[in-house]
C-alpha cells in the first residue's frame, strides 16, 4: 500500500476511550492512514480496537499502522507498524513484520532521517513542526524548513506531525510533506468529519 501526497494520517487521541469510532470519523472525512496510538490500555483491549480498525480501514482502503505494538499489529493484521527512536529497533521489528509490512519511524532530524531509510523503514514521521500539548515535548518545534531539508534527502514519504491545524497544514505540504499526522485537529473537533475533510482540502489546494 502507498502513502500518497497528500495523505492525512489521524492517529487515536491519547488514552481515548473511543478510538474506532474517532477513527471512523477521520475515515469519512477521507484520512487515508490510521494510527492506533495509546500507551496505557490493556493489550487486551488494544487488540480489540485493532481489530475493529483494521476491518474500518479496509472498508475505506486506507493504511492501518499500530503504535509500538509489533504483536498487536501482526495479530490484527494490521498494514504496519509505527516505531518511536526508543522502541524495538527496526531490524527485529522487521524480522517480526516481514518485508510487506509497512514501517514508520518518529524523526526529528536529517542524521535521524537518514538512519530510518539505512535501517529499511518505509516512511518517517517528523516532528514536532509546532508547539502541541497532545505530546510531551522537550525540544523546541522544528518548524517547516526542517520539512523542506528532510525532505529533499530522503525518498521515503515524510509525514509531518506536531501542532498541524487547518491554517498551517497548506504550508505544510508545501514545505515539501508528503502527508500530516494529527490527533487534536480532529479529535477535539466540534465535528471531527467535516474537520479531517477541512485539513485535506487545504493539502490539497497546494498541490493544485
Ligand atoms: N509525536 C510528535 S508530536 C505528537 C506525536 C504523537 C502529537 C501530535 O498531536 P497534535 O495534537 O496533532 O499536535
Ligand atoms: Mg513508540
Amino acid at each position: 500500500m502507498q502513502i500518497e501526497r497528500p495523505t492525512l494520517c489521524y492517529i487515536t487521541a491519547t488514552n481515548s476511550s473511543c478510538p474506532v469510532e474517532q477513527s471512523e470519523k477521520a475515515l469519512e472525512g477521507g484520512a487515508r492512514m490510521i494510527q492506533l496510538r495509546n500507551k496505557t490500555a490493556p493489550g487486551s483491549a488494544l487488540y480489540d480496537w485493532a481489530v475493529d480498525i483494521q476491518k474500518l480501514c479496509r472498508v475505506y482502503d486506507a493504511i492501518f499502522i499500530v503504535n509500538d505494538r509489533v504483536d498487536i499489529a501482526l495479530t490484527a493484521n494490521a498494514d504496519g507498524v509505527h516505531l518511536g527512536q526508543r522502541d524495538l529497533p527496526v531490524a527485529p521489528a522487521r524480522k517480526l513484520l516481514g518485508k510487506n509490512k509497512i514501517l514508520g519511524m518518529s524523526i526529528s532530524s536529517l542524521a535521524e532521517a537518514e538512519e530510518a531509510v539505512r535501517a529499511g523503514c518505509n516512511y518517517v514521521g517528523l516532528g514536532h513542526i509546532y508547539p502541541t500539548s497532545s505530546k510531551q515535548k522537550t525540544g523546541k518545534p522544528l518548524g517547516t524548513s526542517c520539512i523542506t531539508e528532510v525532505s529533499r534527502h530522503i525518498s521515503i514519504p515524510v509525514i509531518a506531525i506536531g501542532g498541524i491545524t487547518a491554517s498551517n497544514a497548506g504550508e505544510v505540504i508545501r514545505a515539501g510533506a508528503t502527508g500530516i499526522a494529527v490527533i487534536s485537529a480532529v479529535a477535539e473537533a466540534p465535528d471531527p468529519r467535516k474537520a479531517t475533510s477541512e485539513l485535506i482540502q487545504n493539502m490539497q489546494s497546494c498541490l493544485q
